[in-house]
């Protein structure tokens, strides 16, 4: 019988229905209730986009496709899948706590972002890692995967693929900006590799794409009063208009995986008004969700932690 490992795919969260914004939205407050004003400004924002995210399908749909790929790859070992995510049920501790009654003594876990924060995979890993240690469950954790070769071959795709879509006489007066969430600039402080990962994927997505012209921006950033990495995408795509002339913006939100409220509205929707205001053209490529590439690059990052 081949030995059953966990499969912990932890992500975000987002409300079901619109009766969870409030709990939601004070979880990732860490216990402070938002303001009426904070409420009904991200119930507009879901409303924007149609009601909910999309996030949560999506999610589901990234953890099964990623199971399915490890079974086939491994004969001798069944990964069972768990999903745990951060700000909603079912939360990561849950995810363990089930892993614990099913008898699985020893998994693997990943976080649906690319690249590694303390503050955001590096706070996933230590709540899975602190509800593991009570019952004894061994986990190894994967930290990134912004540089396994088939995620960058899937961004690489996408940019030339948006590029073929504009005249070619046009490719000089185009720019990719290459975007994650931000986060508290204190993070630099702290040595924290997040924003030069970004930089690096940028800097590998220039080399190894089509475009000419690569800039890197924060996107999303939340509203606690300190400074958060910046520039801002919407003010950046201001700058680089008002020095460059450029009048193609390919927006390629890399931190993200999947299409969803940050990406949906931050960017669908927040930056396309800017590139309206401009005159300028937005594109905005699709995102991994089950792409086979995507799903590759996860599957790689795995082997290497067996
Ligand atoms: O589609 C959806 O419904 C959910 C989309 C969603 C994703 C996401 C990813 C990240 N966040 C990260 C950090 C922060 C920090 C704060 C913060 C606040 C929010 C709010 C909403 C929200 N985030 Fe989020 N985030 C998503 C949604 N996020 C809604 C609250 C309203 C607002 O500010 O817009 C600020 C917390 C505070 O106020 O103290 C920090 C990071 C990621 C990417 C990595 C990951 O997925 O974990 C980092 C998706």
């Amino acid at each position: 019988m081949s030995k059953k490992i966990g499969l912990l795919v932890m992500a975000y969260g987002t409300p079901y229905e619109e009766s969870d914004i409030v709990p939601y939205y004070t979880h990732i407050r860490r216990g402070r209730k938002p303001s009426d004003e904070q409420i009904e400004d991200l119930k507009s924002r879901y409303k924007a986009i149609g009601g909910i995210s999309p996030l949560a399908g999506t999610t589901k749909k990234q953890a099964e496709s990623l199971q399915g790929a490890l079974n086939e790859n491994y004969k001798d070992v069944e990964f069972q899948l768990y999903i745990g995510l951060k700000h909603i049920n079912p939360f990561i501790e849950d995810a363990i706590e089930q892993m614990n009654k099913d008898g699985i003594d020893e998994a693997v876990t990943i976080v649906l972002a690319p690249h590694y924060s303390n503050f955001s995979v590096g706070s996933y890993n230590k709540r899975a890692q602190e509800e593991a240690d009570k019952y004894g469950i061994k986990l190894h954790h994967v930290e990134q995967f912004y540089n396994e070769p088939a995620f960058i071959e899937y961004w690489t795709t996408m940019v030339n693929d948006t590029l073929q879509m504009i005249p070619k006489e046009s490719h000089d007066e185009t720019v990719l900006i290459v975007s994650a969430h931000s986060l508290p600039e204190k993070i630099k402080k702290a040595n924290d590799p997040y924003p030069d990962q970004l930089e690096e994927t940028a800097r590998i997505l220039a080399e190894e794409s089509d475009i000419k012209h690569v800039s890197v921006g924060w996107q999303s950033e939340g509203q606690t009063g300190e400074p958060w990495l910046g520039p801002d995408v919407q003010d950046l795509t201001r700058d680089l208009f008002n020095e460059k002339g450029y009048k193609h913006f390919i927006y390629t939100p890399v931190g993200f995986v999947c299409e969803h409220l940050e990406v949906l509205y931050d960017n669908d929707y927040e930056c396309k008004v800017v590139c309206d205001e401009l005159g300028v053209n937005y594109h905005r490529p699709p995102m991994p969700n089950i792409d086979p590439k995507f799903i590759e690059a996860m599957v790689s990052a795995i082997n290497k932690k067996f």
